[in-house]
């Protein structure tokens, strides 16, 4: 989608600092991180959000966990812990209609969430 910031990002026109490079997805920095580790993966491809990746791509969906615990390896997080998010909606204050998922780690995170 040419309006979307993460299909820019995934496309190379918009800078981020990637640590992660799949066929089908890639991972990068958050530009406002909330944790030491705080990585975003994304589809190449543009879906809206996880419910609509999950019934159109399960393949894609599946590299995207598993790029998501790579991440989460690569970032020596796996040992103390980590959180994989996915926001959707406007109630969990998804801001980027693109597929992402979130990986946090490096500190100790409260539950529930806020
Ligand atoms: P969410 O609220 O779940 O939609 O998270 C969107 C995240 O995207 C948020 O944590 C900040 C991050 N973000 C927004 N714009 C940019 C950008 O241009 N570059 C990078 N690296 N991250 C961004």
């Amino acid at each position: 989608m040419s309006d979307c910031l993460f299909c820019g990002i995934a496309a190379g026109d918009v800078p981020a600092t990637l640590v992660l490079e799949r066929p089908r997805t890639l991972a990068f920095r958050d530009l406002n991180p909330q944790a030491p580790t705080h990585v975003l993966v994304i589809t190449r491809d543009h879906h809206a959000d996880v419910g609509t990746l999950a019934h159109a791509d399960p393949e894609v969906m599946a590299e995207l966990m598993a790029s998501a615990y790579d991440v989460a390896v690569q970032e020596g997080v796996v040992e103390s812990g980590y959180r994989s998010v996915f926001n959707s909606g406007r109630d969990a204050h998804q801001s980027v209609q693109h597929v992402h998922l979130h990986v946090l780690g490096g500190r100790d995170m409260s539950w529930p969430p806020g």
